[in-house]
C-alpha cells in the first residue's frame, strides 16, 4: 500500500509538472506557510510540490519503502532518523559548497552524533518536549516531574504525543534510564510502565496538539515547545514546564533522499531556507527555535530572550539529544504497537 501511494505521488509529481522547474518537498505539518513557498517560487521560478507528515516514522517509512526512489527532493526528518537513513543508503551526500548560507547555522547545532560531519543533514528547526497544563485546574507548582503523570488525579486527562520516542522517553526517564536506551530489558520495563499510564491517557496526538490544548480539550500532557507557545498564546491558562527528570531535545533537519529527481533545485531550496530572513519567517510562523544565528539577530529582543524558545545552557544540559537507537528500533516499534493495541 505504502509503495502504491509513493508510486502514485511520483506519478502526480512527474505528470503534472513535467516542463516547469520543480522541487518536491516533504516536511512536518505547519513547518512552512504558503507565503514562504510562494516567495520561493517568485524568486527562483521553481514550482514547489509540498507534502506533509505529522509523525516522524511516517516520513521514514515512505522513503524506505521506495529504497530512495520516493520522488522527493528534500525531506525534513528528526535527528533520530538521520543516522539510520544514511546507514541504509537512503540519503544523498550533501555538497556543502553549494550552500553559501550554511555559515549562518549555529555551530553548536552542527556535528552532532547522528551526523558528525553534517554530510547528510542541515538543521531546519530544533526544539524539545515538555509538559503543558491548565494552571487554573492544576496548581502551577504542583506539576514538575514526568513521574507525576501516573498520579490518579490525571485519570483520563493526558494528551500524549503520537510519537513513539517521545512517549518512551518519559517512561525511560522515570525509570532512571538514558533517553536513547537500546537495552531490550529496559524497553520492556518502559512498556510495562506505560501500560500503567494507560488509564490516565485521554488521547494520542501529533497533528494539532496546540489546538487541542488551546480549546481546552486536553488539560495536561506532553507538548513540543513550539506548539506549547502557540497554545499559550491562544489560551493563557496553559503553562509549560520542563520536568526535572530531563527533556527530549530534537532537531529536524533537511536531507536529500537518494535519486532526488531535481537535485539542483533541492540545493536552491535548502539555501533559500538557510537565508536569515527566511529562517526568521519560519521561526515566526512555527514558534520553534531557529538554528540560524543570522535569523535570531533579526528577531525582536523579546523573542531572542524567550526562554521557552532558547533555554539557558543549564536547562539544555538536562536535555538529551534524540539520537538513533540502531537495531533496537524494532523493539521500540514492537512495544509501541502492543501499547497502542492495549487501549
Ligand atoms: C510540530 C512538529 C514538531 C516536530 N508540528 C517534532 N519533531
Amino acid at each position: 500500500m505504502k509503495k502504491l501511494i509513493a508510486i502514485f505521488s511520483l506519478m502526480v509529481f512527474n505528470l503534472s509538472f513535467s516542463s516547469a522547474p520543480v522541487v518536491n518537498i516533504y516536511n512536518w505539518t505547519d513547518y512552512l506557510t504558503p507565503e514562504i513557498i510562494t516567495q520561493f517560487t517568485a524568486e527562483t521560478g521553481i514550482h514547489v510540490n509540498y507534502a506533509t507528515f505529522s509523525e516522524g516514522d511516517e516520513a521514514y517509512m515512505k522513503i524506505k519503502a521506495n529504497q530512495g526512489h520516493s520522488g522527493f527532493d528534500v525531506v525534513v526528518p528528526s535527528s533520530d532518523y538521520i543516522q539510520r537513513m544514511s546507514r541504509e543508503n537512503l540519503l544523498e551526500k550533501i555538497d556543502r559548497k553549494k550552500l553559501s548560507n550554511l555559515h549562518y547555522i549555529n555551530p553548536a547545532l552542527l556535528h552532532k552524533s547522528f551526523d558528525p560531519n553534517n554530510d547528510y543533514s542541515i538543521p531546519f528547526l530544533w526544539g524539545y518536549t515538555g509538559l503543558l497544563f491548565d494552571k487554573t485546574v492544576y496548581q502551577p507548582k504542583s506539576i514538575h516531574r514526568w513521574k507525576q503523570l501516573w498520579e490518579p488525579r490525571f485519570r483520563d486527562q493526558l494528551l500524549m504525543l503520537n510519537d513513539m520516542r517521545d512517549v518512551f522517553f518519559v517512561a525511560l526517564k522515570v525509570l532512571g534510564y538514558p533517553a536513547n536506551d537500546t537495552n531490550p530489558k529496559h524497553l520492556q520495563q518502559a512498556y510495562q510502565k506505560l501500560l500503567q499510564l494507560w488509564p490516565n491517557i485521554k488521547l494520542f496526538n501529533a497533528d494539532t496538539p496546540s489546538t487541542i490544548y488551546a480549546n481546552g480539550d486536553a488539560l495536561v500532557g506532553q507538548c513540543w515547545n513550539g506548539d506549547a507557545i502557540k497554545a499559550m498564546k491562544r489560551n493563557p491558562n496553559m503553562m509549560f514546564v520542563l520536568p526535572t527528570e530531563g527533556i527530549n531535545v530534537w532537531m529536524d533537519s533537511m536531507v536529500i533522499p537518494k535519486h532526488a529527481p531535481h537535485l539542483n533545485n533541492a540545493y536552491t531550496f535548502i539555501n533559500f531556507i538557510l537565508r536569515p530572513d527566511i529562517a526568521k519567517k519560519i521561526s515566526d510562523v512555527t514558534q520553534y527555535s531557529s538554528p540560524n544565528l543570522g535569523a535570531i539577530k533579526l528577531m525582536p529582543l523579546s523573542l531572542q530572550q524567550n526562554t521557552i524558545l532558547y533555554p539557558p545552557p543549564s536547562v539544555l544540559a538536562r536535555g538529551s539529544f534524540r539520537a538513533s537507537v540502531g537495531s533496537a528500533l524494532s523493539t521500540y516499534i514492537h512495544y509501541w504497537t502492543r501499547l497502542k493495541l492495549s487501549g
